[in-house]
């Protein structure tokens, strides 16, 4: 009867951070708010997605129904969207306490060829219900209150931290409902898979092509690590988080930010691995610690199980000596 009492017992996203919140005696209630209608918009890509809509509808409708289902949440005061030059400032009557920024659609140049895709979201809490200014949103990843991504693959899959662990959530698309599927996911301590794509190797700087040469030649005479690279972040990461390794996407002389971005990829991304077990890394400090000067800031990342993010830390740290 496990089973059945498992099947039963139907631990929806809605009533998962329902019962986390409830330990909060303060709150009223509002994150639970805004996590349904952000559920509510990856529930609308879901299909999109599953439909074959084209990638540039797919683009531009995804970033729209999340606009209009955060607005209308009444619970959002600032939106910062990958799609978006300009950062959102909700209109005063549907005003509320949390700054969400988001990638509607992160990877979707994969879309027409069924490559898994998804959403990537973080979440800011201002502290009082000032004139919402970007100082809101420009504040270092470790401030976020919660993180997660829903990615759209053979199934759709939405991995959240509310900063107290990781916990993944499957669409049952009979109920409509996000069900808890992965329960406390922690990635393991060190992995044997790493991921970055190689076609930059000319350009990287020495820890890091130190790092790869490692990977393939091992110099303690370990196994050689598997390359696992699929060139859409939430994909990439997703795999990580479960299976363990590093996902990387490195600076290089073409482009000394790396190529992803601060605030709706490197932090929620950093925030979901270390509320797991594991670390980000940008090269020259704790991704959650960087502070954005601008909403769409790039910055290089070295992200995954703890055991291999100190290596990659270690060869920094002896370049740094070197210099
Ligand atoms: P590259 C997709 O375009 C994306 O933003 C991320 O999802 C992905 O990790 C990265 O870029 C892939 O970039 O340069 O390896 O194709």
């Amino acid at each position: 009867h496990a089973a059945d009492a498992h099947r039963t017992d139907l631990m929806t996203i809605t009533r998962f951070v329902l019962n986390e919140q409830s330990k909060y005696p303060e709150s009223r209630g509002d994150f639970t708010i805004l996590l349904n209608h952000i559920v509510l918009g990856c529930k609308f890509v879901c299909s999109s997605v599953n439909k074959g809509e084209e990638q540039k509808k797919l683009d531009v409708l995804s970033n729209e129904v999340f606009i209009k289902a955060l607005v209308s949440s009444g619970r959002t005061c600032i939106l910062v969207s990958e799609e978006d030059e300009d950062a959102i400032i909700v209109e005063p009557s549907k005003r509320g306490r949390y700054c969400v920024v988001f990638d509607p659609l992160d990877g979707s140049s994969n879309i027409d060829c069924g490559v898994s895709i998804g959403t990537i979201f973080g979440i800011y809490m201002v502290k009082d219900d000032h004139e919402p200014t970007l100082a809101d949103v420009l504040q270092p990843g470790k401030q976020m209150v919660a993180a997660g991504y829903c990615m759209y693959g053979s199934s759709c899959t939405l991995v959240l931290s509310t900063g107290k662990g990781v916990n993944g959530f499957t669409l049952d698309p009979s109920l409509g409902e996000f069900i808890l599927t992965h329960p406390d996911i922690r990635i393991p301590k060190k992995g044997k898979i790493y991921s970055v794509n190689e076609g930059n190797a000319k350009n990287w700087d020495g820890p890091t092509a130190k790092y790869v040469e490692n990977c393939k030649f091992p110099k303690d005479g370990s196994p050689s690590k598997s390359l696992r690279y699929i060139g859409s972040m939430v994909a990439d990461v997703h795999r990580t988080i479960l299976y363990g390794g590093t996902f990387m996407y490195p600076a290089d002389k073409k482009s000394p930010s790396g190529k992803l971005r601060v605030l709706y990829e490197v932090f929620p991304m950093s925030f979901l691995m270390e509320n797991a077990g594991g670390q980000a890394f940008t090269g020259k400090q704790r991704a959650l610690d960087l502070v954005p000067t601008k909403i769409h800031d790039r910055s290089p990342i070295f992200l995954g199980s703890y055991d291999d993010i100190e290596e990659i830390k270690a060869l920094y740290a002896a370049e740094g000596k070197e210099e």
